[in-house]
């Protein structure tokens, strides 16, 4: 079939909106009508050719919301018409790693997932007869896309794809990094760098395990008012601060915080994380994705006395166990994502949102098909 997709033909490029031929599914997959999808910055930072495993020309995009159309031989969780968030860190419940329950860093699928193919090693998109490949093994900037069965969250009819689709990346990854990753107790302290679309959901999901402290701290002062909206309860810019920006923050969390969480993906900011967390117990949970060839350091003695460092991939979330729950959590209340969601835009006008990202302007933008 012809989908219309926003194909990133090269890096550092605008997208290009153009139709693409699309092979249905095979045994094992799912062909999936995209009806919104957001734009993370791990989309944008890609595209600027800052992935070690960025590939061109490939469509982008992992955070979407649609149907299942059609499925291959084989698929038995899924049937056309149901609705589908795709999950870029599936959930195969099979492999070494699902099975471990120590992680939700399922393997069964990752070595093609990282080559832009599907599980057989081949990509379902072309374009003019030439490849296109996939990426993050869901590809939703294309109004249709071909995924395993196990990247597949099965969610509630009624939850609205141009919101629901956020809880297939930003909102997952900062709630879930506090109850999964650090598993935050209430009347912790923490601090949050980067008040973005992933930093306000880690403020959201500390304010709703019940911490105490909730700094936020951010380069950009327009990020104050939106950190309060969420919970934030102490802003901190540290282009304004005079002397030691660790001394600090750990003035503000009496001794330093029992959390830290990184949410910009600069190495120098990680360090400031884990060495404003608290001696003895502090843990810094680095959710940023750094650019290829960064490296992050800190004297070994702030780890022998005793602060923890620690990543989190999706928020810790099992994608077809924990999606469809947060999608609850949404549609209870218990969450918010109207208000971040700040534009909503065709595909046509699909680069605007990474102008707007990178100019601080958004939130969250979702592009609806
Ligand atoms: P975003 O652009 O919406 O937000 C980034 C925020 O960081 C902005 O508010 C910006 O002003 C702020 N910032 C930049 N430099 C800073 C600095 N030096 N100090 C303090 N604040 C600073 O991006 P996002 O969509 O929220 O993504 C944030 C990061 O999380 C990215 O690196 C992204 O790739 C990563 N990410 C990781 C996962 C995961 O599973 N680990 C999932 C999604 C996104
Ligand atoms: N490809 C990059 C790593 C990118 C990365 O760390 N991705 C996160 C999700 S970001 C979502 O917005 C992740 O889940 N990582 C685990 C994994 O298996 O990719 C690189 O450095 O090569
Ligand atoms: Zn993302």
């Amino acid at each position: 079939m012809k989908t219309r997709a926003a194909v990133a033909f090269e890096a550092k490029k605008p997208l290009e909106i153009v139709e693409v031929d699309l092979e249905g599914p095979r045994a094992g997959e799912v062909l999936v009508e995209i009806k919104a999808t957001g734009i993370c910055h791990t989309d944008a930072y890609t595209l600027d050719g800052l992935d070690s495993e960025g590939l061109f020309p490939s469509i982008l995009g992992h955070e979407g919301a649609g149907v299942v159309l059609e499925v291959g031989a084989g698929v038995t969780s899924v049937k056309p018409g149901d609705h589908v968030i795709p999950l870029y860190t599936p959930e195969c419940r099979q492999c070494k790693s699902c099975l471990s329950r120590k992680t939700n860093l399922c393997t069964s699928i990752r070595a093609t997932q990282g080559k832009g193919l599907m599980p057989d090693g081949s990509s379902r998109f072309s374009y003019k007869g030439q490849t296109i490949h996939h990426y993050m093994g869901c590809s939703t900037f294309a109004n249709h896309t071909v995924l395993p069965e196990i990247a597949l969250a099965k969610i509630r009819t009624d939850a609205p794809f141009d919101k629901a689709c956020y809880i297939g990346c930003g909102v997952t990854t900062g709630v879930g990094a506090v109850v999964n990753t650090a598993k935050v107790e209430p009347g912790a302290n923490a601090i949050v760098f980067g008040l973005g679309g992933i930093g306000l959901n880690v403020i959201q999901g500390l304010k709703m395990v019940g911490a105490d402290k909730i700094v936020g701290v951010d380069i950009n002062d327009g990020k104050e008012e939106w950190g309060r909206k969420f919970g934030m309860t102490h802003f901190v810019n540290p282009t304004k601060v005079e002397g030691d920006l660790v001394a600090h923050l750990v003035g503000i969390t009496d001794g330093g915080a029992d959390y830290t969480f990184d949410c910009t993906g600069n190495v120098n900011v990680m360090r400031t994380a884990l060495e404003a967390c608290h001696r003895g117990w502090g843990e810094s949970i680095i959710i940023g994705v750094a650019e290829a060839g960064k490296e992050i350091a800190t004297r070994p003695f702030q780890l022998v006395t005793g602060r923890v460092w620690k990543g989190s991939a999706f928020g810790g979330a099992r994608g077809r166990t924990d999606v469809p729950k947060i999608v609850d959590w949404y549609m209870d209340g218990k969450i918010a994502i109207d208000p971040m969601i700040t534009h909503t835009l065709p595909l046509e006008r699909i680069n605007e949102a990474f102008d707007l990202m990178h100019a601080g302007e958004s939130i969250r933008s979702v592009v609806v098909f």
